[in-house]
């Protein structure tokens, strides 16, 4: 049965989906909805009105930790550690990157430069955060590549873009961030996880949010 994923071009949380399914080789259908104007047979099938959904069959899952770890269990060998935990520290870790994606949608969309300026103090301590608990590198547990880094690859693309294009360093004196936003930049899975058009369509969406951001370019 050939999994489907519904998904919107821009969203980080499918993102993470749809590494997965490439790191796995996952023959699998996906299916674009405009988030702004959605489908009445997607508000019918995602309980939080929320992408990503992976229709498998009759069945529906929803949010991206448990649609990836379902992946991850039933396509071995898994990328979770097998240490207990070690396994439940991670998945700590990837619900605090759920959480600095929507950080980074507030900063994004901020409008006055007081509250932005606070978003970018909270991002960049949260990033200092994971800095503290990341290993020798190359990856977040070191040598393998986790669900952990499947977790964080849509974030880091995201730093890199307000990087290059606003020259807002989010990343600026975190090293080991660098270096993986790096690592996982050149990774197949990571480039194939969005459409070529992506960085422009994420570059759009700022521009007509209006936010405090757009003042720095
Ligand atoms: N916790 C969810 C978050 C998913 C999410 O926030 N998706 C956004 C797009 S990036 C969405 O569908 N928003 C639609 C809405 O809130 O109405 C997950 O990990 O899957």
């Amino acid at each position: 049965m050939k999994p489907e994923l519904i998904s919107f071009k821009i969203c980080p949380f499918v993102q993470r989906s749809v590494i997965i399914l490439l790191e796995k080789g996952i023959d699998f259908d996906i299916t674009y909805i405009d988030l702004k104007n959605p489908p009445d047979w997607f508000l019918g099938i995602s309980p939080f009105g929320k992408v990503p959904i992976l229709r498998c069959g009759d069945t529906i899952l929803f949010e991206s930790a448990v649609i990836n770890e379902y992946l991850d269990e039933t396509n071995p060998p898994s990328l979770h550690p097998s240490d207990a935990l070690l396994k439940a520290q991670n998945r700590a870790c990837i619900e605090f990157g759920s959480n600095l994606n929507m950080d980074i949608h507030a900063l994004i969309t901020a409008k006055d430069k007081g509250e932005f300026n606070e978003w970018c103090n909270k991002v960049h301590g949260e990033l200092a955060r994971v800095e503290s608990k990341f290993s020798q590198g190359p990856f977040y547990n070191g040598d393998a590549l986790s669900l952990v880094d499947v977790a964080y690859a849509p974030v880091l693309m995201r730093l890199q873009l307000l990087q290059k294009h606003f020259r807002l360093d989010l990343l600026d004196g975190l090293p080991k961030i660098q270096a993986w936003a790096s690592t996982l930049s050149k990774r197949e899975s990571v480039q194939n996880s969005v459409v070529p058009e992506f960085p422009q369509l994420f570059l759009d969406s700022i521009t007509a949010n209006k936010g405090h951001i757009n003042t720095l370019l």
